[in-house]
């Protein structure tokens, strides 16, 4: 039976919205020409493409984005999954961030995106220094925990996660990265899934899938990891490259 590798991207396979490095990508092209590989994300393509390099992307089985939204193959879009968000819901959203008492908003602060919301107190477009104050501040705070307590309590029609570092993810309920399973055991029946994330923790975007592999199967795995370097010690583990 084939082990089929799916990857996150943010935090696991690249820094958060940084670029993939060059000793990382070299090991893991030789993964993806040796196993099947898949990238989940919550992010859009865009963003994927600036931190994803091409090869990579034309590596790999397939991509999802937009927590399993939408799916593609190399630079084609196969499929996705839209919704219309209900306007209270935007309210409430609107709401976080105008209230948050956190001292700095630098713009793009709901993301529209394919079957989600991404909503941010920072913002998107906040520096990566910016980024990583209002992630330590939001660690003390709890900010992003008591709100997605908060939104799951009002909008039980909806998922609702912390993003990455600085973000909530908010989509119908169950499009979390979860919905990607049924594809993949379709197309691969009798695969073993093993699933790096760096937000397998309670509220975070990657734990819906590592709760559904599972309960589907006690052959798959997940693993859960801080940072790309961590994912390259726990893969180094599991995959020995054949020599050329
Ligand atoms: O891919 C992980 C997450 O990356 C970003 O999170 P943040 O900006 O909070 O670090 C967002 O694109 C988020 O939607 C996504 O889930």
């Amino acid at each position: 039976m084939g082990i089929i590798y799916l990857f996150d991207v943010d935090g696991t396979l690249t820094p958060a919205r940084q670029p993939m490095d060059d000793s990382f990508r070299t090991f893991f092209l030789q993964l993806c020409g040796q196993a099947q590989v898949y990238l989940i994300t919550g992010s859009d393509r865009p963003k994927l493409d600036e931190q994803v390099p091409p090869n990579v992307r034309a590596s790999v089985e397939g991509i999802f984005t937009c927590a399993g939204c939408q799916f593609w193959k190399a630079e084609d879009l196969i499929f996705e999954r839209t919704h219309e968000f209900d306007p209270k819901l935007v309210q409430a959203l609107e709401g976080f961030v105008a209230s948050s008492p956190f001292d700095g908003r630098f713009g793009n602060h709901m993301e529209f995106r394919t079957g989600m919301i991404n909503v941010s107190v920072p913002g998107r477009n906040v520096s990566k220094e910016g980024r990583q104050r209002y992630y330590e501040w939001d660690k003390q705070q709890g900010e992003r925990q008591a709100f997605i307590k908060t939104l799951n309590d009002q909008f039980p029609d909806y998922s609702v996660s912390a993003g990455g570092q600085i973000s909530i993810d908010v989509s119908p309920l169950g499009w979390t990265k979860a919905q990607i399973l049924k594809h993949l055991k379709n197309w691969h029946p009798k695969a073993k899934f093993i699933f790096f994330g760096d937000r397998m923790n309670e509220g975070g975007n990657d734990r819906p899938l590592a709760l559904a592999l599972e309960v589907d199967s006690p052959q798959h795995r997940s693993v859960s990891v801080d940072g790309p370097q961590n994912t390259l010690i726990a893969l180094k583990d599991l995959f020995t490259p054949t020599s050329e």
